[in-house]
């Protein structure tokens, strides 16, 4: 099959969504476009402004970031160690060396030494989930982190693929909390930074394909605690309707952000005071990450499942696409 592109270099990926396929000069042209569409489009972040990328050493956050640099942005990776045996230590090897290969700065944070939060023993602590724990505290630290760098905003690698299956695990339950909270940018607000996702218009077989090309080393292994996730089931259903019916996940998922989202965004209004201990922005006296430390300092076993209905966290995206905690087990932080 010829590139449907240049129509001269034979094809070496099908975007069947596209109806296209490219060989590679074409595809990494195509790629860098989606991403330089989505930025414009939705205003994610100005040409001169510095941009935090979230990396995990995985696919998708090492091709954001790199190809936020080749679009001659200028983005800082921001690595948090998990405390995850087994998984954390070479993640954290494949940011170094993307870092020191691109001559890039990379901020590094640890959750197990520096807050005593790793998050296969706090989860054991508290008997939380271990993606509640770490979903939580990574809202918390892309925040404060990016504060203390002087950061207005932050980039994460969620793809189409992770933000259709978020949606459709939202639609079954109708969280509409969440669903008026997931868009491409949640906007700067009582001291909660930007939040933009750059990789949204891109399929998760892309980011491989991406790497590939570009040379990038990373972390083929899913984090361990994702075993079991719902969110990997409901990747696997959108997967067999795309076999089927090609374009059905960017279909659901643009359509949903153009005729749904704006439905759901409650404008209600919080107070929001700082934190006593860290001061990070929370409508409690404490935050939830220091309560969740205050917890693993002092383990109290209780079980969150109240009553009341998920809100979507004020200081964070939706849960992270590839998370267990699609239920989550705790009140988000508020
Ligand atoms: S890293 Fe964290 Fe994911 Fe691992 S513990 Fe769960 S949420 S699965 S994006
Ligand atoms: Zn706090």
């Amino acid at each position: 099959m010829r590139c449907t592109k240049c129509r001269g270099q034979e094809a070496c990926l099908e975007v069947r969504r596209h109806n296209a396929a490219f060989c590679e000069a074409c595809f990494l042209e195509f790629f860098r476009d989606q991403v330089a569409r989505a930025i414009e489009r939705h205003k994610m972040f100005r040409r001169d402004e510095p941009v935090l990328v979230a990396v995990s050493g995985g696919k998708d956050s090492l091709a954001l970031w790199d190809v936020l640099l080749d679009l001659g942005y200028d983005a800082t990776g921001f690595y948090i160690g998990l405390g995850i045996p087994g998984y954390s230590e070479p993640s954290r090897e494949k940011c170094e060396a993307f870092a020191a290969q691109r001559g890039a700065r990379l901020i590094v944070t640890d959750l197990e030494s520096e807050y005593g939060l790793g998050i296969a023993a706090t989860a054991q602590r508290t008997m939380r989930t271990p993606c509640s724990a770490c979903g939580l505290s990574k809202r918390y630290l892309f925040n404060k982190v990016a504060q203390e760098h002087g950061f207005r905003v932050v980039a994460t690698g969620h793809n189409l693929d992770d933000e259709a299956a978020t949606l459709f695990g939202n639609v079954l339950r109708w969280q509409t909390g969440y669903l008026g909270r997931q868009a491409p940018v949640l906007a700067e607000e009582d001291g909660f930074i930007r939040k933009v996702k750059p990789l949204y218009r891109l399929a998760e077989r892309e980011m491989a394909a991406y790497c590939v090309l570009r040379g990038i080393d990373y972390i083929v292994d899913e984090c361990p605690m994702s075993k079991g996730a719902k969110s990997l089931l409901f990747k696997d259903v959108l997967n067999q309707l795309e076999a089927v019916s090609p374009g059905t996940k960017q279909s659901f998922l643009f359509g949903f952000l153009e005729k749904a989202q704006p439905l759901f965004e409650e404008h209600e209004e919080v107070e929001l005071r700082p934190c006593g201990q860290c001061g990070q922005p929370t409508t409690a006296e404490l935050c939830a990450f220091c309560r969740l430390r205050a917890e693993v300092a002092q383990p109290k076993r209780r079980r969150g499942r109240g009553g009341k209905a998920a809100r979507a966290p004020r200081d964070g995206t939706p849960e992270p696409a590839t998370a267990a905690s699609a239920l989550p087990l705790v009140s988000p932080e508020s």
